[in-house]
Order: C-alpha cells, then sequence, then structure tokens
C-alpha cells in the first residue's frame, strides 16, 4: 500500500490536471493521487476518469458543486485518514507548486509532523506575480505572525505535508474556513496541539493556465477567522 497521498483540489483545470497528475505519480512508486473535483464545468472529473482506467494510483472524489477550498481538502483528509495514508500533501493543480520538491517534503517529515512550503524563509521565492499579489501575500503572513503568534514565515502557503496523525487530532468538521484562512486555521491548530512544524523553502510559480479564483472574500474570510481563532484560543474552545 502506498504511504503518501497527494491531495488535488480542482476546480476548472482541465488545461493542467493530465499534466501536473503524472509529474505527481513520477517521484516515487509510493505516492498516490486524489483529485477533489467540484464538478468543474470544464469536465476536469471526466479527464481524471480516462486516466484512471490507467492508472490505480489515481483517486478522485466528485462533489456536486464549487464548496470551496476548505471543504475539498477535509474530503480529501478523511479518505487519506480512512485508508492508511502517512503522509498527507496539500497541492494546486496549477503549476504553482513543483512536484519535484516533494522529496524535500518528505525527507523534513521524517522529523516533523507538518512540513510547510515556505516562499518567504531566507528571502522571497515567488514568480511572475504582480506585485499587488505579493504585498497582499507578505502581508497577510506579517497580520497572521501578529494576530497568532505562530512562529513561521509562510503560514498562509497551499503546499504541505501533514502526518495522518496530525489529520487525525484536529477536528476536521469543525474547520470552517475555505481560502487562506482555511492554511492558516490548520496550521495554527496544529501548533496549538503541539505537533512539531517545519518550514522547507520552495519556489512558487504564479499559475501556468486556467483562471484564477483568488478573491476580495477570500482575503476578507482570512481577516476576520484570525479574530476568531484568537478568541476560541483565548476561551480555550479550540
Ligand atoms: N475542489 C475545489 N477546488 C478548488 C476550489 N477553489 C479553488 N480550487 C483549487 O484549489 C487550487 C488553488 O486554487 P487557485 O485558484 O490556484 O488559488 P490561488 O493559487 O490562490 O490563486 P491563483 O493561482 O491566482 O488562481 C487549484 O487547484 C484550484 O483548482 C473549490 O471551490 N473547490
Ligand atoms: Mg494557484
Amino acid at each position: 500500500m502506498a504511504k503518501t497521498l497527494v491531495v488535488i483540489p480542482t476546480y476548472n483545470e482541465s488545461e493542467n490536471i493530465l499534466k501536473i497528475v503524472p509529474e505527481v505519480l513520477n517521484q516515487s512508486p509510493e505516492i498516490d493521487v486524489l483529485v477533489v473535483d467540484d464538478n468543474s464545468p470544464d469536465g476536469t472529473a471526466r479527464l481524471v476518469k480516462g486516466e484512471m482506467e490507467k492508472n490505480p494510483r489515481l483517486h478522485l472524489i466528485e462533489r456536486t458543486g464549487k464548496m470551496g477550498l476548505g471543504t475539498a481538502y477535509v474530503a480529501g483528509f478523511k479518505f487519506a485518514i480512512a485508508r492508511g495514508y502517512e503522509f498527507v500533501f496539500e497541492m494546486d493543480a496549477d503549476h504553482s507548486h513543483d512536484p519535484r520538491e516533494i522529496p524535500a517534503f518528505l525527507k523534513a517529515a521524517e522529523n516533523a509532523e507538518l512540513v510547510l512550503g515556505s516562499r518567504y524563509t531566507n528571502g522571497v521565492r515567488v514568480l511572475n506575480w504582480p506585485i499587488e499579489r505579493l504585498l497582499l501575500s507578505y502581508f497577510a503572513n506579517v497580520y497572521t505572525r501578529f494576530m497568532t503568534g505562530l512562529p513561521l514565515h509562510d503560514a498562509t502557503g497551499g503546499f504541505k505535508c501533514f502526518r495522518r496523525r496530525v489529520l487525525e487530532a484536529i477536528d476536521l468538521d469543525r474547520v470552517r474556513s475555505n481560502g487562506y484562512a482555511f492554511q492558516i486555521e490548520m496550521s495554527y491548530k496544529a501548533w496549538k496541539k503541539g505537533f512539531r512544524i517545519v518550514e522547507t523553502p520552495i519556489v512558487f510559480l504564479d499559475r501556468r493556465s486556467g483562471k484564477s479564483k483568488m478573491s476580495k472574500q477570500i482575503v476578507h474570510e482570512a481577516f476576520f477567522m484570525l479574530w476568531k481563532l484568537r478568541w476560541k484560543s483565548l476561551l480555550g474552545k479550540l
């Protein structure tokens, strides 16, 4: 049985998905991929199903409509727990995350329970993003450190690897946030439970093709969610 599951949520990623999947699987025979698709109108799931006929290491969860990144990952995490995977990755479909960096995560995970791909350790490694987007991301991280005390350079990134015990320890049904907020919430909960978190430097590239789902709503959610997290933590209700 493969030990590692890479969860890739998709919404309209037909231009990317069949390229990224083999790149991930080629990293090691121990790796499986799970695509969680929200009924993408562009037929992403159909492409995945075609590929699955040839490849037993590829899995698919189909949801009925666009329900957001956070709940897509939660569905993926439950799948991973039920099937006994030890290392569970979050990764985007759009080539912002380089599959060749997966082995470095797995190496780091030998001595940690959560490995975060960091764009901002030892400088900034983001390619082709407009400056506004970079500033937003950078200051989102400054704000997150200030609000939560999380000792991280990059708490909003979406390329990460959990040991299964972290996912088992977090009450996944109580994870509510979706966009960047989801990334922060998961890391914060893991940190509060005393799990060892390390950052591994990554290079982040702007999406290669397809459309962005980044929105004002996602930024607002993260802004307010941090107040909520801080409040709950003070009340001991995390
Ligand atoms: N299943 C599912 N996947 C989603 C949803 N929203 C985004 N995704 C996927 O999550 C990953 C990250 O989303 P992106 O749109 O790349 O978000 P981003 O990286 O912040 O922004 P851009 O790269 O500029 O688009 C991609 O693989 C998306 O297809 C959703 O509601 N449901
Ligand atoms: Mg992206």
